[in-house]
């Protein structure tokens, strides 16, 4: 269970390399409820993606093999890049969808973490709510790269962008202010697991931001990070599953859209040495926190800011806190 200190403002989180998102916990008073944030949803109409025969519904063999993972030259946290193999595995066509994640909770009553809230450790207290992208909402960044993100009371799954907001026109949306434990629990439910990192950027192998003739192939952002937004893709927020077209594999939004949980621990680089001593990963922004390898890039990364829309690319996450860019998808491995 995450843990807050007593604060105003508390830096709940930061990045391996420094440069990816941190996020400021504007330590508003837990009793105080910020209105939801209208944001432009269904920007764009999209296709229904198709149903493939498949022995696992909705599931595609990924065929393994050997690859070069990791990349040098960019972000240090890519480095250095390795030959490395992987076995076969089935993965999700899209990420987990709120309709999806409704379905597991109507079976099983499941009370994500953002739901049962956060732990105060000074006072004990649960403060239930998620970390929103709200820019215009902070008053007084720490760091002048931090102050969009929101700790706010109520967001959760059913309402992305606090009380006020919902799902409507989001079904087929992925699932977001999910947690590591959120995103596991529904794995296990449905007999799958997280994908491991490396899984994650095999598969993505052939995924882009745009193609070679500009076409956008995933939703990220277009414009001046995080002042102009120009939708040059049709979204500003999260688009339904499979808007863009599937990569070579027929795997949807692998880039862009959410980050997307994986199982693997986070460290600082492919060649951190002391992996073995700290089995819940390691981020020294965080240190004792215990931290999982996020994938793949949002609707929030802009090429002034976060190249993180490569398969490459990689961001530590405390395990504890979902927030509205953050869903997953899941994997079978045989
Ligand atoms: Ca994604």
């Amino acid at each position: 269970m995450t843990s807050f200190t007593n604060s105003k403002k508390i830096l709940i989180f930061g990045a391996g390399s420094g440069l990816a998102i941190v996020i400021v916990l504007a330590w508003l008073a837990s009793k105080t409820s910020v209105p939801g944030i209208n944001i432009n949803v269904l920007a764009m109409q999209c296709n229904e993606i198709p149903t493939l025969a498949s022995p696992y519904p909705g599931m595609i063999l990924v065929t393994g093999g050997e690859f070069t993972m990791g990349a040098e030259g960019t972000y240090f946290e890519e480095g250095p890049a390795f030959a490395t193999s992987v076995n076969d595995f089935w993965m999700a066509q899209h990420e987990v969808t709120n309709n999806e994640f409704a379905e597991f909770v109507d079976a099983t009553g499941y009370i994500t973490l953002a739901e049962r809230g956060i732990e105060n450790s000074s006072t004990g207290e649960f403060i239930p709510g998620s970390a929103v992208f709200a820019p215009h909402v902070s008053d007084e960044p720490v760091n002048p790269f931090a102050g969009w993100w929101l700790f706010m009371n109520g967001a959760n799954w059913q309402q992305p962008e606090g009380p006020g907001s919902n799902l409507e026109s989001r079904q087929q949306h992925p699932v977001v202010h999910i947690a590591y434990e959120d995103a596991q629990a529904y794995a296990a439910w449905k007999g799958h697991s997280l994908p491991t990192e490396t899984q994650f950027e095999y598969a993505a192998q052939s995924s882009l931001r745009r193609d070679s003739a500009g076409t956008f192939q995933s939703n990220t952002w277009q414009g001046l990070f995080p002042f102009q937004h120009d939708a040059q893709d049709g979204f500003t927020g999260t688009a339904p599953v499979g808007c863009y077209s599937a990569n070579n594999l027929g795997l949807y939004d692998l880039i862009g859209n959410v980050w997307e949980w994986t199982e693997t621990p986070w460290f600082s680089s492919h060649g951190f040495a002391d992996k073995e001593k700290y089995p819940q990963g390691y981020d020294p922004y965080q240190p004792g926190e215990p931290v999982a390898v996020i994938k793949g890039g949002s609707y929030l990364c802009a090429p002034n800011y976060c190249m993180r829309y490569r398969p490459e690319a990689r961001q530590s996450q405390s395990k504890g806190l979902g927030t509205s860019h953050i869903g997953f998808r899941t994997v079978i491995n045989p």
